[in-house]
């Protein structure tokens, strides 16, 4: 499953275009020109001798044909590398600071570290799972809208502690006395009867880590310019004599890549802009060591929360909290 239009699978697509073009036309010519021009045993043309392996058959030389083998391939490989250097633009154009989603990595034996330098707050699409969660910054009440749905728990966690609410099932509107803080980990988990998840409400705080070590996954908004610093060597440098050792953070649905190197403090960096919701994988793709095989993860593309992941197909974003409250 491709991830995105990404500039990689446009040029696969243009690649194989023209290279469907000159297969086509390549062994036509061949094909026509075996059967056409044949010669059959004991007729007159039929002199083995007469071929020399490597040069053009002077008695019907042909200047035009000649120079129409050089020039033609000339053209068509110079348009192929001008297609091919719009890869790199996309690849080196580092977004600034402020218009990008930035999350800053580092590779360790042998798993992924993923620290939120940005703070993400994000939640299901409710269009699809007919809950809405309305937990707002400040305010002193969580609402949780579940009209729709056969919700009937949550469990809302906050900074570790988790605590289970029974969904108010007469009115579909739970509301619980419960503050929001901007500064700390926050989740609201709707579940059914049996226990299924059906809605993820979630806030990522700045200096929150995720690790792949634990299960988690790298959670990423759709829509916005991402960029992930990595690094090599651990923040936290307990070990002044470790500087770690190469990994390449891979996504491979993105077609970007890149080493994570010892010695470059100021780490690398990648850049890709997903469009589309869904999970999608991570991988080490450089040998780091005897358990390499072991550094897979999963990235998810999310929402935001009071957005959608729909500017690919031109849909207003439309406010879920808006639309079930009534419009209040
Ligand atoms: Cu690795």
């Amino acid at each position: 499953m491709i991830a995105e239009d990404t500039v990689f699978s446009v040029l696969y697509d243009k690649f194989m275009f023209w290279s469907d073009i000159v297969g086509i036309i390549t062994f036509g010519v061949l094909f026509y020109s075996i059967l056409r021009y044949r010669a059959k045993p004991g007729s007159e043309e039929f002199n083995p001798d007469h071929i020399e392996v490597g040069t053009f058959p002077v008695d019907r030389h042909n200047t035009r044909l000649e120079i129409a083998f050089y020039v033609v391939p000339t053209i068509l490989i110079v348009w192929l590398t001008v297609l091919a250097t719009s890869s790199s633009s996309v690849v080196w154009d580092i977004p600034a600071d402020e218009d990008s989603f930035d999350v800053d990595i580092v590779g360790k034996q042998w798993f992924w570290e993923f620290d939120y330098v940005e703070e993400l707050t994000w939640q299901d699409d409710s269009r699809i799972t007919n809950v809405n969660v309305d937990w707002k910054f400040g305010s002193t009440t969580l609402t949780i809208n579940t009209l729709g749905s056969s919700a009937v728990n949550a469990t809302v966690v906050q900074d570790g502690g988790a605590i289970d609410y029974a969904i108010d099932l007469e009115s579909n509107s739970t509301i619980i006395d419960l503050t929001s803080n901007y500064y700390i980990y926050q989740s609201v988990k709707v579940t059914d009867a049996d226990g299924n998840l059906l809605h993820t409400w979630e806030h990522l705080p700045v200096d929150h880590q995720l690790s792949t070590a634990a299960g988690e996954h790298l959670v990423i908004p759709c829509d916005e310019d991402i960029v992930l610093t990595m690094y090599s060597r651990p923040h936290d440098q307990s070990n002044p004599a470790y500087v770690g050792v190469q990994h390449a953070f891979w996504l491979p649905q993105w077609g970007v890549k890149e080493d994570l190197v010892p010695g470059l403090e100021g780490g690398t960096v990648i850049t890709f802009e997903p469009d589309r919701l869904g999970t999608f994988d991570i991988r080490c793709a450089e040998y780091c060591g005897l358990n390499h095989a072991k550094m897979v993860g999963y990235i998810d593309i999310v929402a935001r929360d009071g957005e959608n992941c729909d500017k690919d197909v031109g849909i207003k974003l439309i406010s879920d909290s808006e639309g079930s409250n009534g419009g209040e």
